[in-house]
C-alpha cells in the first residue's frame, strides 16, 4: 500500500512540476538591531486547485501572503512585504507590488496583522524573505525571516 501512494505521490509532483506549484511557504521573523519586533508569515496559492474552464480566459493565479506580528510600538503603521533575496541582502526586489501589500496597523497591545493578494507565484526552488519596516515611509528593516517552502519542491537536479 505504501509503495503505491508513494508512487502517485511522484507522479503528481512530477506533473505539476511543469504546470503548478502547489507549495506553502513559512517564515519566522526575528527582531533585526534590537528592535524587539518578531512574527510569522504565511504565503499560501490563492487558487490552490486551478480550473480548466475553456470558455474562460486563462489565469496563471497568485499567491496570498500573511503576517502576523508583535512587541512592535502601539498604534504604528508598519509596511512589509515579501522579497525575492535573504535577510540583509540590499535592495531585495518584492515580490509583486509595493502597492499589493496593506500595511500592519499595530494594536494598543504591540500586535499587528496584515494579509496581501499578489498576482505572481513563488519560484519553487527560489530564496525568499519576508521583512517588516520601521514605517510605511522609513524602509530600514525592523524584522526579517526566510521563507521555507513545505509543500511540494520538485527536485529539478
Ligand atoms: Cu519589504
Amino acid at each position: 500500500m505504501f509503495p503505491a501512494a508513494f508512487k502517485t505521490i511522484a507522479l503528481v509532483a512530477s506533473v505539476s512540476a511543469s504546470t503548478i506549484v502547489a507549495a506553502s511557504w513559512k517564515a519566522t521573523l526575528d527582531p533585526v538591531e534590537g528592535s524587539g519586533i518578531s512574527g510569522e508569515s504565511t504565503v499560501t496559492p490563492d487558487n490552490a486547485m486551478p480550473m480548466r474552464d475553456t470558455t474562460a480566459p486563462r489565469t496563471e493565479g497568485g499567491l496570498m501572503a500573511r503576517i502576523s506580528i508583535k512587541g512592535a510600538k502601539a498604534n504604528d503603521s508598519l509596511a512589509w512585504h515579501v522579497h525575492s533575496g535573504t535577510c540583509g541582502s540590499a535592495n531585495a526586489p518584492v515580490v509583486g507590488k509595493d502597492s499589493d501589500y496593506a500595511p500592519i496597523t499595530v494594536g494598543a497591545n504591540g500586535e499587528g496583522s496584515a494579509h496581501a493578494n499578489v498576482s505572481t507565484r513563488l519560484e519553487p526552488n527560489g530564496q525568499y524573505i519576508v521583512n517588516v519596516h520601521k514605517s510605511v515611509t522609513d524602509h530600514t528593516v525592523v524584522s526579517c525571516g526566510a521563507l521555507r517552502s513545505d509543500g511540494v519542491t520538485p527536485d529539478t537536479r
